[in-house]
């Protein structure tokens, strides 16, 4: 069984087919062979339309009277053909066309006398409707010139009637008709003829006794197979059941199929499908080409976890041998002044070594810079750790001659170049933002220490004053206590311990400030670690989001592939 709307269906393919042409990343069609291919398409489907537009010639060929323009009407759907009114000119062909369908270039009417209805019933609107003139009434040249014209016909039914089929003429006719075309079919109207009279089985015994004979009449014609249709027209046309004898509706269904038959025909010598499977062709290979991309580039996004430790410990060596640069740790020193760390008398020795080293024009504890080349190398390291996802699937790529994925995903090849931008940001904010370790047992330690010293202090100076008291004392011997430990100091030897305990704090202060130089060295090198993990998240998030940018193309590509199914 032949498709019902080959045409239809090839145009969808080739509608298809557009659409993927349409399409601007495709990975195996530079865009020269992209519009070739488009251009075949719409040629394509400018044929497709033509056999879409394209009409049925059918011809009804019979006796006055068998009822031809009944069985138009029928087939219509609706009166298109008159049967009141007789021919104007009896040798007239009558050609139906609907109103929205145009007659055939290469139809010869004026060969032969015609006149042209056009009617309103889109049921029939692609099947031209010839009624051919009876051809008792045509003679002569004319005849010839009707049989010509039958050659133009895509299919021939000859009509006749119970009455009429035993007509020697319609035979005669029959007989100088052109011969060698398949699409001969044979209809006997007015089949409701037979069952005109009483009982049920009369006329089906009427009707193949007729049926017997008229197919004599036509082997007799050397027309050995016949098809022949017994119908009512009339039945059909006053609507409501029809009878079981009467093969109108296939008689119907045998004119469409045949409409469709001539698409295939055409599409066949016009060679459409294999046109349209080698286009078909294009759209394999495309499908082909998108899943080794995706399956290649999938792989080698799978692999990234495993490498990326490898990566990061390659950027940490890289990243430490410019961070221990001493100018680098020189502005991390100067942000951390000894005075920040030390209390009491080293903190005042800290503060005016400072004030004085700032008098005298130092940068004091601004922020220094680490040098020109510092952020510039660094940056540059940053670069091309950064861009190693890039750089290795790049490798990949050329190695295994993926080139077309750039149609896909135009990645950016080169890296990033604004390291050096990136890396001064980063640092310059962590400088602010991370607080360098507090150095927090050094200063306990100083309050410790001095604690004591204050306390031995007292204890010298309190001396006798304290002897006798005990936690049970009452409070006003602690007053008293405390009074003597006050009017001490005002003593010479009060004043004498003062002095002491002066020149300990002092030398004690000192001490802590030249050790305060040595622990800031340590705590900028704490920090500086801090400084190196910031990097180190800085490269990361580089890494991934190269590594989300293939992933987005491949989510591009597992998209196409299904489109393309
Ligand atoms: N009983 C019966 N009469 C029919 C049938 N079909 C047509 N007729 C009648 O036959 C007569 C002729 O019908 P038409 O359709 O005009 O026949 P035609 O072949 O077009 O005739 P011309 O145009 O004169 O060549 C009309 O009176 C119709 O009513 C049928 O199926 N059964
Ligand atoms: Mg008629």
């Amino acid at each position: 069984m032949e498709k019902r709307d080959p045409a239809g269906g090839l145009r969808q393919d080739l509608n298809g087919l557009k659409a993927f042409l349409g399409r601007e990343d495709l990975v195996t069609l530079d865009g020269e062979e992209r519009r070739e291919a488009l251009v075949r398409v719409e040629s394509l489907l400018g044929k497709v339309g033509d056999i879409e537009r394209g009409t049925l010639l059918a011809g009804l060929i019979g006796g006055t009277g068998v009822g031809k323009s009944s069985l138009m009407n029928a087939l219509a759907g609706e009166p298109i053909a008159s049967t009141s009114h007789r021919r104007p000119h009896t040798e007239d062909v009558l050609v139906y066309r609907y109103e929205g369908t145009a007659l055939p270039e290469f139809l010869p009417l004026r060969d032969v006398p015609s006149r042209e209805y056009v009617h309103g019933a889109e049921a029939v609107g692609q099947i031209i409707l010839c009624d051919l003139p009876d051809f008792d009434s045509i003679v002569g040249e004319h005849r010839e010139k009707v049989v010509r014209f039958l050659e133009h016909l895509d299919v021939l039914y000859w009509v006749t009637s119970p009455e009429k089929y035993g007509d020697g003429r319609f035979y005669d006719f029959l007989d100088e008709a052109p011969r060698a075309r398949e699409n001969f079919y044979f209809v006997l109207n007015k089949g409701d003829l037979f069952f005109g009279r009483p009982g049920p089985g009369a006329g089906y015994e009427e009707m193949a006794k007729v049926l017997d004979r008229f197919r004599a009449h036509l082997r007799g014609r050397g027309i050995s197979d016949p098809v022949v249709y017994v119908v009512s027209a009339e039945e059909v046309l006053k609507g409501g059941d029809v009878s079981p004898w009467n093969r109108f509706g296939e008689f119907r269904k045998q004119l469409f199929n045949e409409r469709s038959l001539k698409e295939v025909r055409e599409i066949k010598a016009a060679n459409l499908h294999a046109e349209t499977a080698s286009l078909r062709e294009l759209l394999a290979r495309e499908r082909a080409a998108v899943a080794v991309l995706e399956r290649r580039l999938g792989a080698f996004i799978e692999a990234i976890p495993s490498k990326k430790e490898a990566w990061r410990r390659e950027f940490e060596t890289a990243l430490s041998a410019n961070l221990e640069r001493e100018d680098w740790k020189t502005v991390l020193r100067d942000r951390l002044p000894p005075s920040a760390i030390l209390v009491g008398p080293g903190y005042g020795i800290a503060s005016a070594a400072e004030a004085w080293g700032a008098s005298r024009g130092g940068t004091g504890t601004g922020v220094g810079d680490p040098g020109g080349t510092f952020f510039r190398d660094l940056g540059a390291a940053l670069e091309s750790h950064g861009g190693r996802v890039r750089r290795e699937w790049k490798a990949v790529v050329l190695r295994e001659n993926l080139r077309s994925m750039e149609r896909v995903c135009p990645l950016e090849w080169d890296g990033d170049p604004g390291g050096e931008g990136k890396v001064r940001d980063t640092l310059l904010s962590a400088l602010e933002r991370i607080r360098p370790p507090g150095a927090f047992f050094f200063r306990l330690f100083q309050y410790v220490l001095y604690g004591f010293i204050l306390l031995g202090f007292f204890a010298a100076l309190a001396g006798d004053q304290l002897g006798g008291l005990t936690a049970q004392s009452p409070p006003a011997a602690w007053f008293r206590a405390l009074g003597g430990v006050i009017t001490a100091f005002f003593t010479p030897r009060g004043l004498a311990a003062l002095g002491s305990l002066v020149v300990v704090f002092a030398l004690v202060g000192w001490r802590f400030y030249i050790r305060a130089r040595k622990v800031i060295y340590g705590l900028a090198d704490g920090w500086n670690r801090r400084m190196a993990e910031e990097l180190v998240s800085l490269w990361e998030a580089e890494t991934d989001a190269a590594a989300s940018e293939l992933e987005a193309c491949r989510k591009h590509l597992q998209l196409k592939g299904d489109v393309l199914k």
